[in-house]
């Protein structure tokens, strides 16, 4: 057993699953939030949000005693606290807004003892550790370690486990202390190095699948004036051993690859040109699926009110909406002073959209012609049930329909 005690700050996407796979490998965790609503519902065991083997990593955390707190004294007397909340970024400036890790930072240091490590998981824009959080360092000594996380959402357990992981720190030997505690749950290799390379590390990695994802999106626009199928381009190119194209879609949405990118848009606007555009590139995605599905519609005579939308999340099989490009069109809608389409998500229980039904069958009876924004299992396995239907499949998930419409 891991003889550091941990406290995990922000019971969030990320945070919730690290306490859960830290007590699962015999570390003594606290899991803190400051919403006293979640942690009743984790006290009573239960999860708050679905993902792939949450549930049963928590079954098994629980019977390694892993307790949850909202009161800020508790979590006085750990040795780690890993900060794991959300860091939005600025919509005009597009730099990072570091409020919530600031303040998830003095409520800590606030109340830990000399020399606790304090770890920064969250994703922040380079140099934000050196700007925003050591200055806030004070007589009390402590420990700053920036640990950012990589695990993708649908497949978050598995990734836990066998992901690599970076340590930035500012000595060596905190630096193995931490690597001894992520070893507890984690296989993969973990690298040492500077707070400064770890911060840029992770935002360059979700930059570069920003980039790549916005050039098969660019593809779309070009084979389109073309003539010719991006998929079968995709495909073919895909077979040079040196050429690795990734899927067009309906844009890019979530909470990293969406957002993460910007932070070098607003710290460098001078060199980060490509960035920017592929930012971009990415988000004119939801206007043009529009504009492809309204030519369809013209074309068969559809009305706009008979158009539907399958898919809110921001991608398959998974409950997450943040930034989603389903949002993004319904928000484009709402803008040009236009009803938002009826819409549909099976991984969404609760309305949040104006125009969303919960029911599938309702769904069916009010549209002509479905948008599909989400490759989710259900609608692949529902194939049957939307034959009738003009579709435009924008994940090129479905085959062998009568009226299917596609990039
Ligand atoms: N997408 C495409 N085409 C593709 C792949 C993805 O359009 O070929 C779209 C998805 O539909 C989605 C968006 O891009 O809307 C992002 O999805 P994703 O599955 O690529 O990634 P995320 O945002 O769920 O998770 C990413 C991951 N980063 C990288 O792969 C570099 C994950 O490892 C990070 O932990 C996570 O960001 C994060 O939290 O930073």
């Amino acid at each position: 057993m891991n003889k550091y005690k941990v406290t995990v700050i922000g019971m969030g996407y990320i945070g919730l699953p690290t306490s859960l796979a830290l007590a699962y490998g015999g570390v003594d965790v606290l899991g803190y939030d400051l919403d006293s609503k979640k942690i009743n519902t984790l006290q009573s065991g239960k999860t708050t949000f679905k993902e792939k083997g949450l549930d049963e990593l928590f079954a098994g955390a629980l019977q390694n005693g892993v307790k949850f707190t909202s009161v800020l004294n508790d979590i006085a007397n750990r040795d780690v606290f890993i900060i794991s909340v959300p860091t939005p970024y600025d919509r005009d400036d597009k730099k990072i807004d570091p409020s919530y890790v600031v303040s998830a930072f003095n409520s800590v240091y606030s109340v830990c003892k000399e020399k606790a490590i304090i770890i920064i998981e969250s994703t922040i824009s380079p140099g934000t550790i050196d700007r925003f959080v050591r200055p806030l360092v004070k007589e009390k000594a402590i420990h700053l370690v920036h640990c950012p996380e990589r695990i993708i959402p649908g497949n978050m357990i598995y990734e836990l486990k066998h992901n690599s992981r970076t340590i930035g720190c500012d000595n060596e030997e905190i630096g193995e202390i931490v690597k001894s505690i992520y070893q507890s749950f984690c296989d993969g290799n973990i690298v040492i190095t500077s707070i400064k390379v770890a911060e840029m590390t992770k935002v360059v990695e979700n930059t570069f699948r920003d980039i790549n994802i916005a050039f098969a999106n660019e593809l779309v626009k070009i084979c389109e004036k073309a003539g010719i199928d991006v998929y079968e381009v995709i495909r073919i190119s895909n077979m040079h051993p040196r050429v690795n194209i990734l899927q067009p879609g309906p844009g890019v949405g979530g909470h990293c690859i969406s957002v993460d990118p910007w932070f070098l848009v607003g710290d460098y606007p001078e060199e980060a040109k490509l960035v920017k555009q592929a930012r971009l590139i990415n988000d004119s995605m939801p206007s043009y699926v529009l504009k492809r599905v309204k030519e369809i519609a013209n074309k068969l005579g559809i009305k706009e009110e008979r158009i539907g939308i399958y898919g809110l999340t921001y991608k398959e099989n998974v409950d997450d909406v943040r930034e989603s490009p389903s949002l993004q069109m319904i928000e484009y809608l709402e803008s040009m002073n236009k009803k938002p389409f009826v819409s549909y998500d099976p991984w969404v229980e609760t309305a949040i959209v104006p125009n969303q039904t919960l029911s599938f069958d309702d769904f069916l009876n009010k549209v002509d012609l479905i948008i599909v924004m989400q490759n989710h299992s259900h609608i692949i396995n529902a194939k049957e049930k939307i034959s009738g239907k003009v579709i435009f499949d924008t994940k090129h998930c479905l085959e062998g329909l009568d009226k299917l419409y596609r990039y």
